[in-house]
């Protein structure tokens, strides 16, 4: 099968990660890289032998897109619906990092915008490939629990989150939007969609503008429960960061998702433990380890989708219903009222 050529929009700090990623998976060529700061992406592309770097998206793609098979947007979510307007003016397949946009106007148009073009709109959203809640999805298919009634998923951290990633400071809408976008998509991958939901949020920390707590109670339609907390003022005993722990409880038993990737499932009968430890590339940093490791399931799955060889789980349509679920949240927390979706 011939290598899929692609080029990279952004060469933040997710992209040190996503392009070793991509060369895990193999069967793509990089051939450019983009980024407003272009000392930036010189730096990437001396590491990555990667042949043309650009400081105008728009050199980048009338240079390259009829040679290129897709773009990989690795931007701030400000400009993720208009580069993907102006990717798919092109022709090209995109795949955009979470979260898909700043508001669910410019999700839809990002909809639109890929359908007209009759481009292929995928979401590079990684959560969900993390391998223990694979494990814990594994866990839950296979009947050990009975059938799920309650669930608790927290993403509660100390973590200074801010050093490596300051722009998350800045946005008028933070948690939800940033760590809300990964935990309510993995709550529909476990446990299906969303009926109706309740959520508060706050500011603890007064350095930043959006809130950095929310606490999002949902109804899911199969009448599951679930609870869905995420902080980044939280300051615990054992730090998690950048794990999600979780706590299922079904008719004949319960599993519970700790720190280091242990999963106990306990019935009438007792407890047995489970393992979802995620594969250690030499590449991925140590404090962020499951997340990036992650990137190479998630990069595989939507490569599969580009190329027709398998069904890519977090299209734009799909994704579309978790940003329904972060932009219905803010909308509760503003109404203090539950929102039926
Ligand atoms: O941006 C976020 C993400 O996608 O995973 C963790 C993170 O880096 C900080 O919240």
């Amino acid at each position: 099968m011939k290598n899929l050529k692609f080029a990279v929009i952004g060469t933040g700090f997710w992209a040190n990660y996503q392009i070793p990623a991509w060369f895990e998976v193999g069967g793509v060529e990089l051939l450019a890289l983009y980024n407003r700061t272009r000392s930036k992406a010189d730096v990437l592309a001396q590491q990555f032998k990667v042949p043309y770097v650009y400081d105008r998206v728009e050199d980048l793609l009338d240079r390259h897109s009829p040679e290129l098979d897709f773009v990989d947007i690795i931007t701030d979510v400000d400009t993720h619906a208009p580069l993907t307007a102006l990717a798919a003016s092109y022709g090209l397949d995109v795949i955009c990092q979470k979260p898909m946009s700043t508001g669910l106007e410019a999700a839809r148009n990002m909809l639109e915008d890929s359908r007209r073009a009759n481009v292929r709109l995928l979401i590079h959203e990684n959560f969900r490939w993390q391998a223990p809640i694979r494990k814990l999805q594994e866990i839950i298919n296979s009947g050990a629990i009975g059938k799920p009634f309650k669930a608790r998923l927290s993403f509660c951290s100390g973590f200074p989150v801010f050093a490596n990633q300051p722009f998350l400071a800045d946005l008028e809408q933070f948690i939800l939007t940033d760590i809300g976008s990964h935990l309510l998509d993995v709550c529909r991958f476990l446990f299906g969609e969303v009926a109706s939901l309740y959520c508060q949020t706050r500011r603890v920390n007064p350095r930043i503008k959006g809130e950095d707590v929310a606490n999002v109670l949902m109804q899911m339609r199969s009448g599951l429960s679930c609870y869905a907390e995420m902080s980044y003022a939280s300051i615990l005993e054992k730090e998690a960061f950048p794990q999600t722990l979780a706590v299922v409880e079904g008719e004949t038993g319960s599993v519970v998702l700790t720190h280091d990737f242990q999963l106990r499932i306990s019935t009438r009968q007792g407890t047995v433990l489970a393992e979802g430890n995620p594969t250690l590339y030499s590449w991925l940093d140590p404090a962020y380890a499951v997340v990036h490791s992650s990137i190479v399931d998630c990069n595989r799955n939507l490569l599969a989708g580009l190329r027709g060889t398998g069904r890519a789980e977090t299209t734009a349509e799909d994704n579309f219903e978790t940003i329904r679920l972060v932009y219905a949240a803010y909308e509760s927390a503003a109404r203090n009222e539950v929102v039926y979706l």
